[in-house]
């Protein structure tokens, strides 16, 4: 017995000593002198078994054991308690480091707000979506060469009897028929989404958004088109700044057009100060999206008469549209997918 109280000891020391903090402390206390199953505690309830003389000179050493025990413990405590007093609770913490939302999340959070402000709701509809919604509903039948133009990506799934394969949205116009279908009228909607194409270079980037306005109710006209894309440039980018309206053609519009701004890397020059291009705009405009009057054959894809009632629609890109803010010279789009702290963190 009291070999055994002798080693229980010194392993109780050689814990109190290893340990590195209070809570460990406790650990060691409890394994050893812990009233149920505490390994002192264990030990002694072999006492009464032993002949008398040595079950006395056992209980005093079992005494003195526990005593040395406690007396580490506390000495090891007072070194951790005094290591705790020498912090200075009064000197500033380390504040942690805070981000900020993404430059391309900031401009769509702004630029819902401006629609909002004009009584049009956000929607979101599907960044994989069939060729059907993507193409066919919107006027471009199976092999139309209209297709061409979106360079899109198709999934490697099953296709569908009715509405063929599924694609990567190339552009946010899936929101127009799958708004009709989903919505009463009149409709005033943004659908903000991703878009994918097979593009990248200065001005193009493979994965980017397209927010998409539709307008459907009685009545509406080209002059409420324009109206509403003048209000959103002034909003967006400041009245000084200039927009120009060129006639296009979409299959799912009529009639169309396309949107340019001045540019703003290099004030519309299309020339930088060092007299070199503008890699950006080449010609001093950069194109900001496509609108239109609604084809009467999207409308019925929709199931909407158009007897009855017209729409318009826009689809403009949301980075181009960020990079065109006056004063930020972003010359390159892909910057803004880089991830470079150096440069996200100067917004
Ligand atoms: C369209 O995608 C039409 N769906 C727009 C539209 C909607 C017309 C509704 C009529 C009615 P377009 O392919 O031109 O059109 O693209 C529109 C805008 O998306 C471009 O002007 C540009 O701002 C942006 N965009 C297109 N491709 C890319 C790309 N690869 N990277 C970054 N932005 C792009």
């Amino acid at each position: 017995m009291e070999q055994a109280l002798q080693q229980l000891r010194q392993d109780a020391e050689a814990r109190v000593a290893a340990a590195r903090d209070a809570a460990a402390l406790r650990q060691v206390e409890i394994e050893y002198l812990g009233r149920g199953d505490g390994k002192l505690t264990v030990l002694l309830a072999g006492l009464p078994g032993l002949p008398l003389e040595q079950r006395k000179s056992a209980g005093q050493l079992a005494n003195e054991v526990k005593a040395a025990i406690i007396t580490r413990l506390n000495e090891r405590r007072a070194t951790f308690g005094q290591a705790e007093s020498d912090l200075d609770v009064t000197q500033p913490g380390i504040a942690p480091q805070v981000g900020h939302r993404h430059l391309v999340t900031q401009a769509i959070d702004e630029i819902t707000a401006i629609f909002e402000r004009i009584g049009f709701q956000r929607s979101r509809h599907s960044e994989v979506d069939w060729e059907h919604y993507a193409f066919a509903a919107l006027n471009m039948p199976a092999d139309h060469p209209a297709r061409d133009e979106w360079e899109t990506f198709f999934v490697d799934a099953e296709p569908h009897s009715k509405l063929g394969r599924r694609v990567l949205t190339p552009h946010t116009s899936n929101g127009q028929v799958r708004e009709m279908e989903q919505r009463r009228l009149p409709i005033r909607m943004v659908n903000i989404g991703k878009c994918y194409r097979r593009q990248i270079d200065v001005s193009h980037v493979p994965m980017f958004y397209q927010f998409e306005g539709l307008v459907v109710d009685e009545g509406i006209t080209m002059a409420h088109l324009v109206g509403t894309l003048d209000y959103f440039a002034k909003a967006f980018f400041g009245p000084d700044r200039k927009i120009r309206i060129r006639p296009y053609h979409f299959q799912f519009t009529e009639p169309s057009i396309e949107i340019d701004i001045n540019c703003a890397v290099c004030g519309g020059r299309g020339q930088l100060a060092d007299g070199k291009i503008c890699r950006l705009c080449k010609q001093g405009w950069l194109e900001l999206g496509g609108a239109g009057m609604v084809h009467p054959n999207v409308l019925k894809a929709g199931k909407v008469d158009p007897k009855k009632y017209s729409g318009f629609a826009f689809g403009w890109g949301v980075e181009r549209c960020f990079l065109m803010k006056s004063g930020l010279q972003i010359p390159d789009i892909r910057m803004l997918y880089e991830n470079d702290l150096r440069f996200l963190q100067q917004f």
